[in-house]
């Protein structure tokens, strides 16, 4: 009987605990594919809700620095290899997802932006 009343306990631990976890901590993840110094599918504008912890995996069909702007996230993508931005949407409003020049960077030359998707985060 112990063992039961035990395993009910443990029943509602787990229940009491999901549902914690499912309301605490939203999680949101992304594909964004850039090939021919576009996004695939077209640009688009990715929503999350404020407070929510984004996860966006990047792949790219050439080397570019990945800039979301306004969290100021950047990162080097290259060809085959999924390089990984995750941060906690606490800021609202709409920022651009930007390549800083596409291929190696050379010395001296300014870096173009290219804009590749929208970050849209919405109040709570
Ligand atoms: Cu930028």
């Amino acid at each position: 009987m112990a063992s039961r009343k035990l395993g009910m306990y443990t029943l509602v631990l787990s229940v009491l605990l999901m549902s914690y976890h499912g309301c605490r901590f939203k999680e949101k993840t992304f594909n964004i594919e850039i090939e021919n110094r576009k996004a695939k599918g077209g640009m688009e504008v990715i929503q999350v809700k404020q407070g929510e912890m984004v996860t966006l995996w990047c792949t790219t069909d050439e080397t570019a620095i990945i800039h979301l702007h306004g969290y100021n996230i950047e990162h080097v993508v290259k060809p085959g290899k999924s390089t990984v931005f995750t941060f906690k949407a606490y800021a609202t409003g709409r920022y651009p997802i930007t390549a800083h020049s596409f291929g190696e960077p050379i010395p001296g030359k300014p870096q173009e932006e290219t804009p590749l998707v929208y970050l849209e985060v919405l109040p709570q």
